[in-house]
């Protein structure tokens, strides 16, 4: 056997508008297939190669789907006359109609199916079995090829149980899969499941199994390493500029928006990096549905949303207390300049909690060549790493579980408790780590490895701790 036949391959068939698309879109991690609401949009046969570091692991040929299967079924039961002739009648089908217009979708189908791909079928299974799936599901079985059932269901309605009941009787596998949503177990599930199909796929599908295990725990800790360098470049940010005389109100608040515009666009670059690991390129964002994750940094949700508890800030206080005062405030007042405008409120109540500390400083000192320097940043508050690391792992998160057939823009539920519930076990230890990265620098090497460390601890139990009560669908299997 040649390497590339010992590919499996399988062709997703079954009726127009069932999620076919949408399941290659998956199976593939390739967000570029055309997913769409009008029929027809999969006009012709296209082979989807799964790879991950250039190794194929398995192909998917996403078809038009059935359209004249009734009229296709009558043909054949004309041309055979044994079930030891099915097969043939059904080469002799594609062959004789591959030119006419009548059963071109039918042809294009079959036709890798002839050339050995497995089938995947795929059903609807929010709207109820209907007569017309007979004969779909009769020219399948007639192909001989191995098989297996999929219910996606799209809408609300719940005509499961009905359709395991029917399709049970065609195909030796059938599943529940949502392709939209599918989490990263069930798609291992599934792709097991096609491994047990045909004796040749065992192999290399237990091997794509693995590869698909290891590239999810690679992509974890390549976010931690970007996840921890955003932090530690936020964290050590600051701005200065050279000045003349005294400070003026104006210069600061210019060197401020200057800091916040450079943090933000820290985190977006470091956003595209872990989109781009997990294959989203092209993310669609419409602002107004983003209005968190992709919202302002600063803005009084992301202080909200992330937020300590007012308990929690409060022991943090403690330690951040000690941390602060290395820097020197511009105004004689004492007054520290806050950042920006807008969360003044929010800013409001957090330097009452942390008894006067402020989120940036500004501070004026001369440098090596004797002239006077205007400087904002970095950002001391012992609050603004869990704000901005929330934030990440929240992202990372909702990436991580978003398969390449959702084409709808990322948003994230509004949820109070998030930061309170991803730190409550291990709070201490990442304390430690701000501290001293305050203390030290934000660049330190060692420190540095400690919270990518951690940081990937997170990214691991995140899910869990951040788990609503939607538990998947239990997988059926009928066989
Ligand atoms: N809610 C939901 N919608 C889906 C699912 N799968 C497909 N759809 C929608 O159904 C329509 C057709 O999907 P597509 O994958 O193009 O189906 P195809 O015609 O069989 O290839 C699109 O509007 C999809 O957004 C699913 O699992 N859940
Ligand atoms: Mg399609």
């Amino acid at each position: 056997m040649n390497q590339r036949s010992s590919i499996p391959r399988f062709a997703i068939v079954g009726h127009p508008n069932k999620g076919k698309s949408s399941l290659v879109s998956t199976l593939s991690q390739d967000e570029n297939i055309a997913i769409s609401l009008m029929s027809g949009t999969t006009e012709r046969n296209q082979v989807y190669p799964m790879r991950i570091d250039g190794e194929l692991l398995y192909e998917l040929v996403d078809t038009p789907g059935f359209q004249r299967s009734r009229s296709a079924m009558q043909w054949l039961k004309e041309r055979s006359s044994s079930p030891t002739d099915r097969a043939e009648a059904i080469r002799d089908f594609v062959n004789l109609h591959q030119d006419s217009h009548t059963f071109s979708a039918e042809c294009r189908l079959l036709q890798p199916i002839i050339e050995g791909s497995g089938i995947i079928y795929v059903v609807d299974g929010a709207i109820p079995y209907g007569k017309e799936y007979v004969f779909e599901m009769d020219i399948l079985r007639w192909t001989g090829q191995p098989s297996m059932a999929l219910i996606n269901q799209i809408g609300d309605g719940d005509y499961i149980e009905e359709w395991e009941q029917t399709l049970s009787q065609y195909f030796r596998i059938v599943r529940t899969f949502n392709a939209q949503t599918a989490d990263f177990q069930k798609q291992i599930q599934l792709l097991s499941g096609f491994s047990e199909l045909k004796e040749s796929w065992h192999q290399p599908l237990i091997r794509a199994v693995s590869i698909l295990e290891n590239q999810r725990v690679e992509r974890r800790s390549e976010s931690s390493m970007i996840i921890m360098e955003m932090i530690s470049q936020m964290l050590a940010l600051s701005v200065r500029r050279n000045i003349s005389g005294e400070a003026s109100l104006f210069e600061s608040d210019q060197l401020h928006d200057e800091l916040k515009q450079e943090l933000r666009e820290i985190e977006q670059l470091h956003r595209l990096k872990i989109e781009q690991l997990y294959r989203h390129q092209n993310l669609e964002r419409q602002e107004d549905e983003l209005s968190i994750i992709d919202g302002d940094l600063f803005s009084e949700d992301s202080w909200k949303l992330f937020g300590l508890t007012s308990d929690q800030l409060l022991a943090a206080g403690a330690i951040g207390g000690a941390a602060t005062g290395s820097t020197v405030d511009l105004f004689t007042s004492g007054s520290t300049l806050l950042l920006g405008t807008g969360i003044g409120a929010v800013i409001g109540s957090l330097t009452a909690w942390l008894g006067g500390e402020k989120l940036a400083k500004s501070s004026t000192a001369k440098n090596s060549a004797g002239e006077k320097q205007l400087t904002v940043g970095p950002i001391k508050n012992i609050q603004f790493p869990y704000i901005i690391l929330g934030r990440a792992i929240f992202h990372h998160m909702t990436i991580e579980k978003r398969t390449h057939a959702q084409r709808t823009p990322i948003h994230l539920t509004e949820d109070q408790n998030i930061t309170k519930t991803l730190f409550n076990d291990d709070r201490k230890e990442f304390d430690r780590i701000f501290e001293r990265m305050r203390k030290k620098g934000a660049d330190n090497k060692q420190l540095k490895e400690n919270l990518t460390e951690l940081i990937n601890k997170k990214l691991l139990k995140a899910p869990m701790l951040l788990s609503t009560s939607t538990v998947p669908k239990q997988v059926r299997k009928t066989q």
